[in-house]
């Protein structure tokens, strides 16, 4: 292990065997799959492949939120995928999201099965599909948008950012820890002044952007929360 003090990248960079933290046995610089393995398939016209974390449960969410308000059509078989164990590298897997990673999508209600990889790209399309959690006035569509790319963009800062740094990696480096503290603590903010005026993300409507950024963004706000608590 370096001193983070002094290390100098190098001219060209190359893997080393194992570079520590708790992701590094998955984490590789090539995409593609590495096994064989088809993915199952159900009954239902839907097929999820997934796992529960914040990414993961978006999309679950909104499937139980489309049955609870009865669109029959969001039936789905929700197959697991154990990013620990590298099944998001099984050829089938890949087939599904060329990106390796979960959630990921099989929509085989039409003539032709659909791929769909991204979360907030699924909640897209779902919500489409069934033409609910959108906002009802139209002009309030760029609004969702706006807020549901935020989320998106965002969501890197805080796993990749700041939970990998200050969790995952092998030793605490105080530069990274920081940075990404003090990103986290501004789009927190940048929630908290917005729902100070609005019920919901656009207003008063309850819609997918509002799905996506409570499992994928705000669960930060409970551990804010128990840190204001615990100190
Ligand atoms: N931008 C992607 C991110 C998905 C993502 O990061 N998924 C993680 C779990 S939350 C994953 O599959 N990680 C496995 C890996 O990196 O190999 C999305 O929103 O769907």
């Amino acid at each position: 292990m370096n001193d983070p003090a002094s290390y100098t990248p190098p001219k060209v960079w190359k893997q080393e065997e194992s570079n520590g933290g708790r992701f590094a046995n998955i984490n590789r610089p090539i995409a593609g799959p590495t096994h064989d393995k088809e993915l199952p398939v159900g009954k239902h016209p839907l097929q999820l492949y997934s796992l529960a974390t914040p990414n993961g449960v978006k999309v679950t969410v909104l499937l139980e939120e489309l049955l609870a308000a009865g669109h029959s059509g969001a039936e789905y078989d929700a197959w697991l995928i154990k990013i620990g164990d590298g099944d998001q590298f099984g050829s089938g897997f890949v087939d599904v999201n060329p990106n390796s990673k979960i959630p990921a999508l099989l929509d085989r209600s039409g003539d032709t099965p659909v791929r769909v990889f991204e979360s907030g790209a699924i909640l897209l399309h779902l919500a489409e599909k069934f033409n609910a959690f959108l906002p009802t006035d139209s002009g309030k569509r760029p609004e969702m948008l706006s807020w549901l790319f935020w989320q998106m963009g965002s969501a890197p800062y805080l796993g990749g950012g700041f939970g990998h740094f200050y969790s995952y990696a092998p030793h605490k480096i105080k530069y990274a820890i920081d940075r990404f503290a003090m990103e986290v603590k501004r789009q927190l903010d940048v929630l908290d002044r917005h729902l100070a005026n609005n019920e919901y993300m656009c207003g008063d409507e309850y819609t997918i952007a509002d799905i996506a950024i409570w499992h994928g963004t705000a669960h930060w706000y409970k551990i804010k929360s128990m840190r204001q608590r615990n100190s």
